[in-house]
């Protein structure tokens, strides 16, 4: 069963749902209801896909397209499902800065947006595909995100600067992807781009190949690309992968040091995933006037081996 803090904070999370659901819900296409964890999430079947997604930093932690056998998303077996704690795995936001804060070495990695809850803007449903905004602001910056549940799937984040002098801020969708073995995977579309590599700090060319994975790897790709496909082998089925108005790409795996070291990781689940991140950070931050929008987005979908 679930696990509430309180008898009343049962009933509040069940007074919340049953908000949810006759305000947003679409029939048995979304349903919110409560995660074992206590946390309000909703739920997402279509003739298209299955998928979740929790109020809790408007979390995409789930997305399935009906033609696949296993989830494109990876999720943490170890994962803490907490208002104020990261999900680990789906689709971490990123926001307004991103990894350590340079300013306040004390404030939470990767920023505020994925440890709190969001508000339920709209929800709607076009044929198969279905879709919810969740909105929040933080520090007179409003985010609309719009998730669409379809035969792919497609996340956009809209920035708008609310308050009443310029601001510089960093975004990342952080988009963990499930595979059968990191070690059989070949990931496309970046090998014309320098990057940054986080772990020793330098600067490096392209490489002209195709990334493969064999050991803990961190880099920061700087330039626009239209689609970036991870091949897999083992469950014969290309992610593609298609960023709009993205000027960074984070591609991470922690391999087994760094695994170990995160207690909301498996020991040995770096071997079924990597995060390509559809990212603006560093030199590629976003600057907003007042009153200035700019989104970030991608298209999530694949393609399988046989076809
Ligand atoms: O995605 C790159 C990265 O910044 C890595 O350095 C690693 O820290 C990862 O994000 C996960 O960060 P988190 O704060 O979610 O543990």
């Amino acid at each position: 069963m679930y696990r509430f803090e309180s008898d009343f904070d049962r009933k509040l999370t069940i007074l919340m749902i049953d908000d949810l659901n006759n305000r947003f819900g679409l029939g048995d296409q979304l349903v919110f209801s409560p995660h074992p964890s206590g946390l309000v999430r909703g739920v997402v079947k279509s003739k298209a896909c299955t998928g979740e997604f929790f109020l809790l930093g408007a979390h995409v932690s789930a997305f399935q397209p009906t033609d696949q056998t296993g989830p494109l998303l990876f999720m943490s077996s170890k994962s803490v499902y907490q208002v104020g704690q990261p999900i680990r795995g789906g689709v971490p936001i990123c926001f307004p800065w991103f990894g350590a804060n340079k300013a306040d070495s004390q404030a939470p990695g990767h920023g505020l947006a994925r440890i709190r809850v969001w508000e339920i803007a709209k929800t709607e449903r076009k044929g198969d595909t279905i879709s919810v905004m969740l909105e929040t602001t933080i520090d007179q910056l409003n985010l609309a995100y719009t998730l669409a549940f379809g035969t792919q799937l497609d996340l956009s984040l809209a920035i708008t600067n609310v308050g009443d002098h310029a601001r510089e801020c960093e975004a990342a969708l952080h988009t963990y992807f499930q595979l059968s073995d990191v070690r059989e995977v070949r990931v496309f579309g970046l090998e014309t781009l320098g990057y940054l590599d986080t772990l020793t700090h330098k600067t490096m060319p392209a490489t002209g190949q195709a990334i493969r994975f064999t050991e803990e790897t961190d880099r920061i790709y700087s330039g626009e690309v239209a689609s970036i496909a991870i091949e897999d082998p083992g469950f014969a089925r290309n992610i593609e992968i298609r960023p709009r108005n993205s000027r960074s790409t984070v591609v991470w795996n922690p391999w087994v040091a760094k695994s170990i070291r995160m207690p909301d990781f498996g020991d040995d689940e770096y071997l079924r995933m990597c995060c390509i991140e559809t990212a603006n950070v560093g030199l590629n931050r976003i600057s907003l006037a007042v009153g200035q929008q700019q989104s970030i987005a991608v298209s999530i979908s694949t393609r399988n081996h046989c076809e």
